[in-house]
């Protein structure tokens, strides 16, 4: 699966609260692909870039949770996403049909 998403930090991957001024949304192209979620910043990320690259903006999302995020009401269908390491993390979908499809997709890896 592959789409355009607002992504915000919330938790780092050492389980401490991501620092202000690195807890905006920012948007990215969004590939899920072998249990890894690779964030680029268009659809050409991936051909541009070695692999190397492409590791560094990355989420292994392997024993990952996933839920929509109904506690959150700043912006709508938003799904939070929960690592095996501890980060946290917000993602804006389009709408209500992207959001389920990102979060069962998620969940069905
Ligand atoms: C953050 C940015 C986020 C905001 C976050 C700010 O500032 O304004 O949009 O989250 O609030 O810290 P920065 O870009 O300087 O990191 P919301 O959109 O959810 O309000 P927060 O610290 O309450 O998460």
């Amino acid at each position: 699966k592959k789409g355009y998403v607002m992504r915000k930090c919330c938790v780092d991957a050492n389980g401490k609260k991501t620092p202000f001024g690195r807890r905006g949304w920012k948007m990215f192209y969004c590939t899920l692909r072998d249990l890894v979620l690779y964030l680029h910043k268009d659809e050409h990320g991936f051909r541009r870039s070695q692999m190397s690259d492409n590791l560094h903006n990355a989420i292994r999302i392997h024993h990952a949770l996933v839920t929509k995020a109904t506690d959150y009401t700043k912006k709508q269908h938003v799904f939070r996403l929960q690592t095996a390491d501890q980060a946290e993390y917000l993602f804006q979908t389009s709408d209500s049909k992207e959001l389920c499809s990102w979060v069962e997709t998620i969940n069905f890896v």
